[in-house]
This record gives structure tokens, C-alpha cells and sequence, in this order.
């Protein structure tokens, strides 16, 4: 008989991940709290999408998905940039077209993931969430939309129930899993820029200029102003979502300063004078849509001996400035499909493995997102920042072999977290060692640089397979 997994959450990772337990043979039942986003809409019916990258879309590719996902996707080929002065520029994320990422909707995303999962034999609950387990007797208490409870058998059973997951919390209950969280002090709120057809003519021209879209539809905009930014990711439609982030608390600008629309007008029209004219439901988008709040997870277990296990946010929530968080979700349902498809009635040594393999992965990519928002928020104040960048770029184009930008080592590559981390930790050391403090470029004798670089720092591993 096949073996059986139950799953808690049908979200991108559980959606993902029982598609792949269904194609290697597991039996798998999926409980969602939410109800079927194809039936009911998807909630909110807001379009918020995401950045994926190469990691999530290998994992598609393995899954089968990718092209199909591709197809509903608006290519990004860099960060477009507007300053305080009204003006923008693009920075590439890659050498080339072959390196660009790629705006889903959330939405569309996992519905899509919810009907191959199905297509492969998954069944899905919806409207149904997890309120408790009985690790020892293997079993789970659910509770519908009226609130009515039940208990099922789920002798082996894994959370995809994401950052604030009920299962977590039950694991929690049963055996501590020195679950730490770390309240970055930010938060977000999400903002709307509708087709350009529905703005005013003489903000986007007569053609719109891209045709339907209000700003560069192949771009992620950003607008840094120093401790706060906004962002602005393309859909398909012609609209385009805005994210504003912001410190929760304090002084102003935050969102305890800022609790109403009105209040934000004023500040949008004094700090982001040329995107408030594009956002028409300003008041009704920031009065209506809620505050979200970032944090950072950190557990030392992420699993119940080969019981119960956390995946994807519900193990390691992270903060989204490195637009990672689902691709670390996708990367984690390629390598436990596979460690649990080569033993599967060896569940706790597989979870341990899976542990082993994973954490220090997404503790990197953890600390690299959090850095991320520092970098963002600030990305063009610093020149020697821009000197380190430009000499990076430099060093890459001349020895290839001996660098790589962190941001490219983990954008685009399959390298794992850990080494991306580490290996832009050696390169950050020897560029601060060749600028001495100074952001002259003027000064760097660049064949001298080379020479040092290659001695100090090993090859790169070899791309084409990892
Ligand atoms: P979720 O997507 O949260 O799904 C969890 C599912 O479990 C949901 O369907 C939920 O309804 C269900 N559930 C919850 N509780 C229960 C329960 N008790 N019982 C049953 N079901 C339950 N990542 C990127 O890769 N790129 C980006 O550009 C990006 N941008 C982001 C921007 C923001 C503002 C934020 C907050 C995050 C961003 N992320 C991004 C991160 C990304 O959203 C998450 O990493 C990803 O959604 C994690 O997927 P998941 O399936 O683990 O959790
Ligand atoms: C990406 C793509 C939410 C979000 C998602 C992202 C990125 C950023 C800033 C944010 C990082 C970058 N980035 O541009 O360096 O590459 O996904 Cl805020």
C-alpha cells in the first residue's frame, strides 16, 4: 500500500509539495484553512505577486510547471530606481536577457500549483484548519468554516501552514522546538496601480507609454528614500502591485504616524510625489488593505522524530527583500520529495536529513534578506558602496571563475544559501582590502587586483550542473 502523508496547508510549498509526493507514489491529503481559491475566488481578490527566480523556477521546471507558470509571468530584467529628484534609472540584475526574474501572481500561482497537485492525485480539504494534534496517538483535530471539530489518523504529517503555522505550535506544545522570532520593527502595506488605460492621459501619454502599463512593465521599481521604501512588481493585466515599507512604530514616518489615508497622502505627495498621481484608490487602497508584519524565524527543530515536520515558511519565515521566500519553499520540496521518495518508511531519519541539509540554507538566505532591506532602502546614498559594486563588476567580467555578485549567486544559480553567504562574505573582505576605505576607483590598478583575487580566493564551483 502506498505509504499516506497528510499535509496542513495548500498554500505555494504544500500545494508544490504534495504534487511531488503524488508523482512519487505517496498517497497525500491536504488540509486548507482557507476555501478552494478556484471556486470561491482567491481572497481578497487583490493581485499581489512575487518575484520568482531560479531556484523556484527549477523546482517548477522538476515539477513539470515551468513553462506553464512562465507563460503568466511579466519578465523583470533589473531595479529601477527612482530618487527623491523625480529621476529613474535601470540596474540589470544579470549579464544578460538569460538572467532576469520573473513577477507571478500570487494568486494565479497556486491555483495553478492546486490543480496539478490534483491533476497527480492529491486530494485537497478546504475550509479546513488544523487546531491541535496528538503526536502520541497520531492524530489531528480539524475544524470547519461553522467551527465544527473533528480528529483524523495522520500518523506522519507535515506543515506547509506557513509563518504563523498551527502545527508549529502543536510541535511547539508537545516537544519545545526553541522557536525564536525576531520582529524586524517594519511592516507593509499593499497599494494598487491600475492598467494605464485607467489614468488620467497626461500622467502616462496618449499611448501609455508601454502600451498598457503606467511605469517600465520589465522592471522592479523601487523608490528608496533612506529608512522606508516603496516597491512596485508588474502583473500581467497592465497593473502593477505597490508595496510600502515602513517602521511599524516611532516617529514619523511610520505606520503608528500614518494611520489613515489621509495622514499617508501627505506623505506620499512629499516623498513619493511621482508615484502617488498613479495610485487613483489611493484612500480606499490604504484605508482598506491591511498592515502585514515581517519577522524572521528561527527554530532549532523543525521536526517531531518522523512524526511530524515544518516546511517552507511554516520552518523558516523570512523577510521578503530578496525576493526568497518561496524560492527557499520550492528548493525545500525538491529535496524532501527526494530524501523521502529514497526511504519513505524511514520518516525520521529522513526529516533529520532534511534538517540537516536545509537549515543552514535558509539561516543564510535569512541573514541575507535581512541585509537586503538595508541595501534597498539606501541602494544609491553610498559612494563607496557604488565604487565596491562597480569594482565587483569589474573583478567578474575579468576572472569569472573567481567572482560572482552574492545578489547573481543567488538569484541565479543553484548554489546552495550557505555557499552564496559565505563565498559574498570572502569577496566583501578582499574589496574593502583593494579599496582601503576609499571609494577611488581611480586609485585600483586592476591587473594587480585580478592577481590578488586569484590568489586569495579559490575558483568558483563549476556552474553548469549546480
Ligand atoms: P503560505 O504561502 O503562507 O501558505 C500557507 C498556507 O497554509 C495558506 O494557504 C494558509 O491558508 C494555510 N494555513 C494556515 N494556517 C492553517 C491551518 N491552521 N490549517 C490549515 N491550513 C492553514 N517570496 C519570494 O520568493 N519572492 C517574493 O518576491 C516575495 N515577496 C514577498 C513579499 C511580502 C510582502 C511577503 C510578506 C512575502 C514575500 N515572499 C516572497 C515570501 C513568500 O510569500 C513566502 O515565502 C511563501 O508564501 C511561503 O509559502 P508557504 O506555502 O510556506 O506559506
Ligand atoms: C529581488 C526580487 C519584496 C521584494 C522582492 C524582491 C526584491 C526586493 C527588493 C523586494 C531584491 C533586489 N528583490 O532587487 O535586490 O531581486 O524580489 Cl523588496
Amino acid at each position: 500500500m502506498a505509504k499516506h502523508i497528510t499535509l496542513i496547508g495548500g498554500g505555494l510549498v504544500g500545494a508544490l509539495l504534495a504534487q511531488q509526493l503524488a508523482g512519487r507514489g505517496f498517497q497525500v491529503d491536504v488540509f486548507e484553512k482557507r476555501p478552494d481559491p478556484r471556486v470561491a475566488g482567491f481572497v481578497g481578490g487583490r493581485s499581489i505577486n512575487l518575484a520568482l527566480a531560479e531556484r523556484g523556477l527549477q523546482a517548477l521546471r522538476e515539477a513539470g510547471l515551468a513553462e506553464d507558470v512562465l507563460q503568466r509571468a511579466v519578465m523583470m530584467r533589473g531595479r529601477m530606481v527612482h530618487t527623491r529628484d523625480g529621476r529613474s534609472g535601470l540596474q540589470r540584475y544579470g549579464v544578460d536577457d538569460s538572467e532576469v526574474i520573473w513577477s507571478v501572481s500570487r494568486g494565479a500561482l497556486n491555483m495553478l500549483l492546486l490543480d496539478a497537485a490534483e491533476a497527480a492525485g492529491v486530494r485537497f480539504h478546504f475550509g479546513q484548519s488544523l487546531v491541535a494534534a496528538d503526536f502520541d496517538a497520531g492524530r489531528i483535530r480539524l475544524a470547519d468554516d461553522a467551527g465544527t471539530q473533528r480528529e483524523i489518523d495522520a500518523p506522519v504529517v507535515i506543515g506547509a501552514d506557513g509563518a504563523g503555522s498551527a502545527l508549529r505550535a502543536a510541535m511547539n506544545a508537545h516537544t519545545p522546538l526553541g522557536e525564536r522570532i525576531e520582529a524586524l520593527g517594519h511592516a507593509y502595506k499593499e497599494l494598487e496601480i491600475p492598467p494605464a488605460g485607467i489614468l488620467p492621459v497626461e500622467l502616462v501619454g496618449s499611448s501609455g507609454g508601454h502600451d498598457q502599463f503606467a511605469l517600465e512593465p520589465h522592471a522592479l521599481h523601487i523608490w528608496p528614500r533612506g529608512g522606508y521604501m516603496c516597491i512596485a512588481l508588474p502583473n500581467t493585466e497592465g497593473s502593477f502591485t505597490v508595496t510600502l515599507f515602513l517602521p511599524a512604530q516611532g516617529p514619523h514616518p511610520s505606520f503608528a504616524t500614518l494611520p489613515d489615508a489621509q495622514a499617508a497622502r501627505a506623505f506620499f505627495q512629499h516623498d513619493f510625489p511621482d508615484l502617488l498621481p498613479l495610485i487613483p484608490d489611493f484612500q480606499n487602497d490604504y484605508d482598506g488593505h491591511p498592515v502585514g508584519t515581517l519577522s524572521t524565524l528561527y527554530l532549532q527543530r523543525w521536526h517531531l522524530g518522523g512524526r511530524a515536520l515544518l516546511v517552507g515558511d511554516a520552518a523558516h519565515a523570512i523577510v521578503p527583500f530578496h525576493g526568497q521566500g518561496m524560492n527557499c519553499g520550492f528548493e525545500d520540496t525538491v529535496v524532501l520529495a527526494s530524501l523521502l521518495s529514497e526511504a519513505p518508511e524511514h520518516t525520521a531519519d529522513v526529516f533529520a536529513e532534511f534538517q540537516r541539509i536545509r537549515q543552514p540554507n535558509s539561516d543564510a538566505i535569512a541573514a541575507m534578506a535581512l541585509e537586503n532591506y538595508i541595501e534597498m532602502r539606501d541602494s544609491v546614498a553610498d559612494p563607496y558602496y557604488l565604487a565596491k559594486r562597480e569594482l565587483g563588476a569589474l573583478l567578474a567580467t575579468q576572472a569569472p571563475q573567481h567572482f560572482m555578485a552574492r545578489y547573481r549567486m543567488v538569484t541565479f544559480t543553484h548554489l546552495p544559501y550557505a555557499y552564496a553567504y559565505e563565498r559574498g562574505r570572502a569577496q566583501d573582505v578582499l574589496l574593502d582590502q583593494l579599496l582601503r576605505g576609499s571609494a577611488d576607483m581611480g586609485a585600483i590598478d586592476l591587473a594587480a587586483a585580478v592577481g590578488t583575487l586569484k590568489a586569495t580566493l579559490p575558483p568558483l564551483p563549476d556552474l553548469r550542473h549546480g
